[in-house]
């Protein structure tokens, strides 16, 4: 058994370092929603999944789904998964990890001639980073019933519409109201996800089951004020957008430090017109706000608006603040969490739960049923970059405990 464990995780492994060299960039790992590249991996995966005696399909917005058939008719399903998509300069794991354990557990059972009393299928979602439409769970939103149709006005860099994205992608914007999948005949969503922290790493455990998914803030913010001559314009008269946006940002900066599990980051910054001897007239920020606690999060998003206010009337700067999104802290369900420790135990490994200070599709699923996660230990925590890893042992274990995963949950239904 360990020695098979051990091939599936090897072809894991290589297949994320397959899917990790497709990219919109040549000199590094970016794949946003609907893109190219994306088509490519979906092709990749969507062949494993028919060696795999999965049939597969692209929903209304572009997730792939593969579905492994359950033993016996009138079954519920239970949904695996996680997501295809990157972010800018990105790891190879972050995701993909997720979609290839559960398709490893598949291949598995097909090879066993295996099925279980529900059916299994794959959700390999097209966008959960939000790096093309700054919207997070575009995919897993679909899936759950609860995509805003308003978004599909959004456009990318380009211009090009979310609608026209979807459409050029090969899906259908129309359809997505259908997509919802009715929560009576699905079992519950279990994903396993690199840890993205060091927490597992510092404990010296492979894996662990996660407890909540942090809430967040996704908030863009523009300041406005007086493009003008670098070298004419006297400090006082200036009407400065990014000495402004720079104030804040130390702000934003300072609060976090000050609120213990609070952590604030501004990753985009655009400024016009962008010139070296130009007063910036008008900048954009990001600003990604995040609290395990619900109430000190909103707490600290009205601090720093208020600040913002303060700063920009001092300064006589136009304040626009837009919260492009809000997500509660969601809490993993307990039964269904409790077979992923059942898993563990039965392979020895204790590791207490932990909550995640990244989202993920399962925070989107979790509008629609139970939800369990898996974190599997990365190297030194480190994520959304390139040197992000895994080991091939720890990847071997997930794999295992998914596989017991599934078999506690084929005996609790057969229990019923
Ligand atoms: O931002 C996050 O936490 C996730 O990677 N989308
Ligand atoms: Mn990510
Ligand atoms: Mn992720």
């Amino acid at each position: 058994m360990m020695l098979q464990i051990t091939s599936s995780a090897a072809q894991v492994m290589q297949r994320c370092d397959l899917l990790g060299a497709i990219s919109e960039e040549p000199q590094r790992l970016t794949r946003r929603f609907a893109t190219p590249a994306m088509r490519q991996v979906n092709e990749h995966v969507t062949s494993w999944m028919h060696a795999a005696g999965m049939q597969t399909w692209l929903d209304p917005i572009g997730n792939l789904v593969g579905r492994y058939p359950a033993s016996t008719m009138q079954s519920k399903t239970l949904l695996l998964g996680s997501h295809l998509d990157t972010v800018r300069d990105a790891g190879k794991y972050d995701g993909i990890l997720g979609v290839l354990v559960a398709l490893a557990c598949i291949e598995r059972l097909h090879s066993r001639q295996q099925n279980l009393p529900f059916g299994i299928e794959v959700l390999a979602f097209a966008d959960e980073e939000g790096l093309r439409y700054h919207n997070t769970y575009l995919g897993s939103s679909v899936v759950a019933g609860t995509f805003e149709p308003t978004l599909l006005t959004l456009v990318d860099a380009d211009g090009i519409s979310l609608k026209q994205a979807i459409r050029d992608f090969g899906g259908d914007p129309d359809a997505i109201p259908f997509a919802k999948r009715d929560r009576h005949e699905v079992l519950g969503y279990c994903e396993v996800h690199i840890e993205q922290g060091p927490v597992l790493e510092a404990r010296q455990s492979p894996v662990c089951v996660v407890s909540s998914i942090t809430g967040m803030y996704r908030i863009s913010i523009s300041f406005t004020g007086m493009a003008g001559h670098a070298g004419t314009s006297p400090m006082e008269l200036r009407r400065d957008a990014f000495a402004a946006a720079a104030e804040f940002a130390f702000a934003a900066e300072t609060l976090a430090h000050m609120t213990p599990g609070l952590v604030a980051t501004i990753g985009q910054l655009d400024i016009q017109p962008g010139a070296s001897n130009v007063i910036p007239g008008h900048v954009t920020l990001s600003l990604d706000l995040r609290h395990q606690q619900d109430a000190i999060r909103e707490q600290a998003h009205k601090r720093l608006r208020n600040k913002a206010t303060e700063i920009c009337q001092r300064r006589h700067i136009d304040l626009d603040w837009q919260t492009k999104q809000a997500n509660d802290t969601v809490f993993c369900t307990p039964n269904l969490s409790h077979l992923l420790t059942e898993a563990m135990r039965d392979l020895n490994y204790e590791s207490e739960p932990l909550a995640s200070g990244a989202g993920h599709d399962a925070a989107a699923i979790a509008n629609l049923t139970n939800i369990a996660m898996l974190f599997v230990r990365c190297k030194a925590g480190i994520s959304h970059h390139p040197a992000e890893s895994v080991q091939v042992e720890d990847v071997a274990i997930a794999i295992e405990v998914l596989e017991r995963f599934l078999l506690h949950l084929a005996k609790q239904v057969e229990d019923v």
